[in-house]
């Protein structure tokens, strides 16, 4: 692998002077931003695979494997649908070893409810491993073990920054607008900031205007790499930011460098997801969206699912705690801070949380 650091005056220049020399399969592995001589300097380290010219074909294969990782390891692509492949068999051979009859009637009714709800069997079987032959175990206690949660309030989410991640639609804006209202109901007197960087869709820049007129809330808008140091200058106590769906192929860890916004320090990035999407899909997103700050998980759509097993799996996989549950359209009384209470309680009885909305229907009505 070819590994050259470039630096420059910024980061599009930098980007460029890769792209001309690397080529387009170029992969960045770090970026820094330091002084030369007291002007600011922007460094990249960039890697090319040796064999990248060989043909365009194979580049273009290296290059799509790049990308699903962040582009630290070229083959990773077919090395992972080997190993999807490997691992359904596996677990078709596995999972009839795994006698149900060692757990206790209640356990095995649980598990049998979590597969229903489809849960996947990596996580069945993880959950049958720890309850077997201890009939005590409760399944919640093993559950709470394995998909963490962390509730979206002012106490636990203490960052200046929040940004808003995830697919076209999966609610990123309406949820970003709830929590800042929740918020500042519990902080009136913090100054809490909503900018707007989806320069992709100008429906949800102007509903995220018009209400943070309602709300009297500052709003940014953010075009340009001036306006994001601009804000960061200004005297806002926290800034909600709401960031683009992205369209296929495009890494948000890639479109933060373009547009020059070093979400790293102070910064909570939650990814927003619903459990609509089939268990593939909500991987993918996870590769689309990781960033260093990637701090939590919003569902969304909850009152239009059909089954809950995603929230588990996905917790279970990604390690990320569950911050917010989304249950409705409106603004007002459809989301609840996340809570094992309220987590569990929607996964095995179907039941929605209670919203916590009350300043959401102060503004509305
Ligand atoms: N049923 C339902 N609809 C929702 C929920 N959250 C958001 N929506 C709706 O989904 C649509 C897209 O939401 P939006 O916040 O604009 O998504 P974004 O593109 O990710 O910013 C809007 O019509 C919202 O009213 C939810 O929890 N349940
Ligand atoms: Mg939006």
């Amino acid at each position: 692998m070819r590994v050259k650091t470039f630096r420059g005056p910024d980061t599009r220049t930098v980007l460029k002077q890769i792209r001309a020399e690397l080529g387009p399969d170029a992969v960045i592995l770090s970026t820094q931003t330091t002084k030369d001589g007291g002007k600011p300097c922007c460094e990249i380290m960039a890697a090319l695979e040796p064999t990248a010219e060989a043909s365009s074909d194979q580049a273009s294969l290296r290059s799509e494997a790049a990308r699903d990782t962040g582009g630290t390891y070229p083959g990773w692509r077919q090395m992972h649908q080997e190993w999807t492949c490997l691992k359904e068999h596996l677990f078709s051979v596995l999972k009839p070893q795994a006698d149900y009859n060692l757990l206790s009637p209640r356990q095995r009714q649980a598990l049998e409810y979590l597969e229903r709800e489809e849960v996947l069997p990596e996580v069945a079987m993880h959950l049958w491993r720890s309850m077997k032959n201890t009939p005590e175990k409760s399944i919640l206690e093993e559950l709470r073990g394995i998909v963490a949660v962390k509730p979206w309030t002012g106490r636990y989410w203490p960052e200046r920054l929040h940004a808003f991640a995830g697919p076209h639609g999966a609610g990123k804006t309406s949820s970003l607008l709830r929590l800042a209202l929740n918020l500042r109901r519990e902080y009136p007197n913090r100054r809490i900031a909503l900018a707007n960087a989806d320069q992709h869709h100008g429906k949800g820049r102007l509903l995220l205007q018009h209400y943070a007129e309602l709300g009297e809330f500052p709003f940014v808008d953010l075009r340009t790499p001036d306006d994001w140091r601009q804000l960061l200058h200004e005297p806002h106590d926290m800034v909600f930011i709401d960031l683009p769906g992205l369209p296929t192929g495009e890494y948000l860890d890639t479109w933060l460098i373009q547009k020059e916004i070093p979400l790293r320090s102070n910064c909570a990035v939650h990814l927003v997801l619903s459990p609509h999407y089939s268990t593939t899909s909500l991987q993918g997103f996870i590769k689309k969206f990781q960033v260093p700050a990637l701090s939590s998980l919003i569902w969304t759509k909850l009152d239009e699912a059909e089954t809950f097993g995603s929230l588990v799996n996905i917790g279970y996989f990604t390690r990320l705690p569950v911050s917010a549950l989304s249950f409705g359209a409106s603004l007002s009384s459809s989301l609840a801070v996340a809570d094992h209470q309220n987590l569990w309680k929607l996964v095995f009885t179907h039941r929605m949380p209670s919203a916590n909305g009350s300043s959401a229907e102060r503004l509305l009505h």
